[in-house]
């Protein structure tokens, strides 16, 4: 029995004011073709499935399509628990009437330290698949009253502790945390890092019971400790520092308790992300014809050019940053800023902002709100 296992799908999601949503599209019709070509019937998703706690419609409607061709067209059942990017209550929304078309939603565990648990029974194999959200450790300290719960990890061992398990079936758990191997992890900069002052790393010995854990929270595909605890990691590049990522469908196969394997099946994103090195002139050669990949550039120019980013747009139309490798200030201009926008320093504090608004919404202020942010820069600078 197959099950194919995503994560951190982030719907909604713009990369530097480049918006996600067509290419998220696209990876999730690749992901039903890929149910139907390799007969799989159950889709595990390991929270974060929206990128904010209130969703742009367009991700709310894509997730709705994408779900719809799952379970109604295709007869798959999804199960699926809330990370820390997404709004429990929204998420878990009508769960309870859902369940019955095959849909299974999690964003809690119940009050005794339960998790929810669903079964599958096919082909004389029994699958119990345990939903364990991303929750704070002061939800299990409350819910426990043990007050010994400070971090993450204490609280995941409370709650495991207090599900037995049936070691005659195949156990696969599906959460959505921080957990360390032997080795360092592969992080990506597009993980926002949300717990300040309390330690989030879980070893992954805790999960030593389960027969496979279905991981979501960091964006590199990777298993941690062993092959069976496993991020699907993001389906699409979301950060410059994922460029050299591969991203992959994990597909579990399972023949039996002692046999379940791994395959990765590379996904084939709408538009390449890519880095692109050279001079502003070498790369904007030929300008009529247009360049439809996801671009960081790494210019080779010896000083700064003037308008380089809106020249590079002409050509790249998903243009998302530059660095100037060879110049010693800009070397580790590694982030795609707006500040670092060539001319950014010069321009008035309402200009500033005047960009600033322009890059996270795609939208010009009007009359009105130029002379509201004017008159509250006039105030601060009177005061300053
Ligand atoms: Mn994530």
């Amino acid at each position: 029995m197959k099950i194919l296992h995503l994560a951190d799908l982030h719907l909604g999601k713009n990369v530097v004011g480049l918006s996600m949503i067509d290419s998220q599209r696209y990876v999730l019709d690749q992901a039903i073709d890929l149910c139907k070509k390799e007969g799989i019937k159950h889709i595990i998703i390991s929270g974060d499935v929206y990128d904010r706690s209130i969703p742009p419609e367009e991700a709310v409607t894509l997730l709705n399509s994408f779900l719809s061709k799952a379970i109604l067209d295709e007869k798959l059942s999804v199960y699926m628990i809330s990370g820390n990017h997404d709004s429990k209550e929204r998420l878990a929304c009508f769960n309870g009437i859902l369940e019955k078309q095959g849909l299974f939603i999690d964003s809690n565990i119940n009050k005794d330290l339960s998790m929810h648990k669903h079964t599958i029974e096919e082909s004389g194999l029994k699958i119990n698949i345990y939903s364990l959200p991303y929750i704070f450790p002061g939800e299990v300290r409350v819910l426990s009253g043990d007050d010994s719960i400070k971090d993450f990890e204490k609280a995941v061992i409370k709650v495991l502790d207090n599900n037995k398990l049936d070691d005659a079936v195949i156990n696969i758990l599906n959460a959505h945390y921080f957990v360390t191997g032997n080795e360092e992890p592969i992080r990506s900069d597009s993980e926002v890092r949300t717990s300040v002052g309390t330690i989030e790393q879980i070893s992954y010995k805790v999960f030593d019971g389960y027969d496979y854990v279905a991981l979501g929270h960091l964006h590199c595909p990777q298993h941690i400790g062993r092959e069976a605890v496993r991020y699907a990691g993001s389906p699409l590049k979301y950060s410059v520092d994922e460029i050299k990522q591969k991203k992959c469908f994990t597909i579990i196969d399972i023949k039996s308790k002692n046999d379940i394997s791994i395959n990765k099946i590379d996904i084939k994103p709408l538009y390449e992300f890519v880095y692109l090195e050279g001079t502003v002139d070498e790369l904007t050669q030929n300008s009529e014809v247009k360049d439809d990949r996801i671009v960081f550039f790494r210019l080779t120019d010896t000083s700064h050019v003037l308008n380089a980013a809106t020249r590079l747009k002409i050509k790249y139309p998903h243009y998302v940053g530059l660095e100037y490798i060879n110049i010693k200030d800009d070397v580790d201009g590694s982030e795609a800023g707006l500040s670092k926008e060539e001319g950014f320093e010069e321009l008035s504090t309402s200009e500033q902002f005047d960009k600033f608004f322009r890059f996270i919404t795609e939208k010009d202020l009007d009359q009105t709100q130029k002379d509201a942010v004017q008159s509250v820069v006039d105030e601060l600078e009177k005061e300053a």
